[in-house]
């Protein structure tokens, strides 16, 4: 690893002590739930400056953020894996409010990257900084269905020590309900941003439909970031960003990162990749709980998900 990698982010260094101040309870940050290790570290990532020519991915979490990375990364480059392959998906694409103890945080690792950079966050509408809106950043966002959602973060909690014990299954899906996890409420997520993309030049993508017709979402992407690459590139970004190609990518599988991090061998990271996934983890009656949930999250918007 470069000297640069490792001071950018120590952490691909797999020797590296970690105290990750784990299963910290989560913190209030003006209503919102978030990890209490990014809300230490919140008036830096709240008065972040962007610049002309920044691209922001958005999501709720485990809603296909680093699928699109990989995509976007691939588009911008034309398709030249030499490039994309140039460091772990976290280093290409910074976490802006990232920040856990003894390593650089997002915000450290954004301002010293050169422009144009392709930023991640999970950062809800009303709290994301004013500077994007500023320097007109383009912005794509990737909704998914909430069960879906719920079963992939549930996973991601027990393996990513950095977010709160999650309980049982169970006890996990009524603090999803409550909005009582990491970024809160996943309809007020969704439903923020799906309003904000119908007054803004926001791309609005959904992970199902990623899943359905790959190489028409990417050429969606593709125009929005004004390129216009010929068709065998296309294909060819296609087949690097299927779930099989990421999952065996470790410079999108987050493999680089310790065990004592993210324990890949509790839950992979590219864990399932699928769409209906919950119905092997919901029984009827939880399942009929949700869908009462969801029906009440939907009821004063004309945003839809499949399921
Ligand atoms: S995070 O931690 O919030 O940034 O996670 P995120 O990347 O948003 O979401 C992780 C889920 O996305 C799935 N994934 C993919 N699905 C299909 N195709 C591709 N290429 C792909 N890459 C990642 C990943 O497997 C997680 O979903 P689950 O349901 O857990 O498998």
């Amino acid at each position: 690893m470069s000297t640069l990698r490792r001071h950018l982010h120590p952490l691909s260094c797999t020797d590296r002590p970690v105290d990750m101040a784990s299963r910290r309870p989560l913190r209030d940050l003006s209503g919102l739930p978030i990890l209490a290790a990014f809300a230490d570290n919140w008036e830096n990532a709240k008065c972040f400056q962007a610049r002309e020519g920044d691209l922001m991915i958005n999501t709720y979490p485990k809603s296909g953020t680093t699928w699109i990375s990989e995509i976007v990364e691939l588009i911008l480059h034309n398709g030249d894996t030499k490039k994309t392959q140039r460091g772990a998906i976290y280093e290409r694409v910074p976490f802006l409010e990232f920040a856990v103890p003894d390593l650089p945080t997002g915000t450290e690792i954004l301002n010293a990257m050169e422009s144009p950079r392709v930023i991640k966050s999970h950062l809800p509408v009303q709290i994301t900084p004013e500077s994007f809106w500023e320097k007109n950043c383009k912005v794509i966002y990737v909704a998914r269905n909430p069960k879906d959602v719920l079963v992939s973060y549930y996973h991601f909690h027990r393996m990513a020590v950095v977010h709160p014990d999650p309980g049982t299954f169970d006890e996990f899906i009524q603090n999803f309900m409550k909005g009582n996890i990491s970024y809160g409420p996943w309809g007020d997520h969704v439903k923020g941003w799906w309003k904000l993309a119908k007054q803004r030049d926001i791309l609005y993508l959904f992970y199902e439909d990623m899943l359905e017709d790959p190489k028409r979402e990417i050429k969606k992407v593709m125009k929005y970031l004004g390129k216009n690459l010929p068709e065998d590139v296309l294909e060819d970004i296609k087949q690097r960003t299927s779930f099989k190609a990421m999952k065996e990518n470790q410079m999108a599988n987050y493999s680089t990162i310790p065990s004592n991090v993210m324990d890949q061998s509790i839950s992979p990271f590219m864990r399932k990749g699928t769409c209906g996934d919950w119905k092997s983890h919901l029984t009827v009656a939880q399942n009929e709980l949700f869908d009462e949930y969801y029906k009440k999250e939907m009821s004063d918007t004309d945003l839809t998900f499949r399921f």
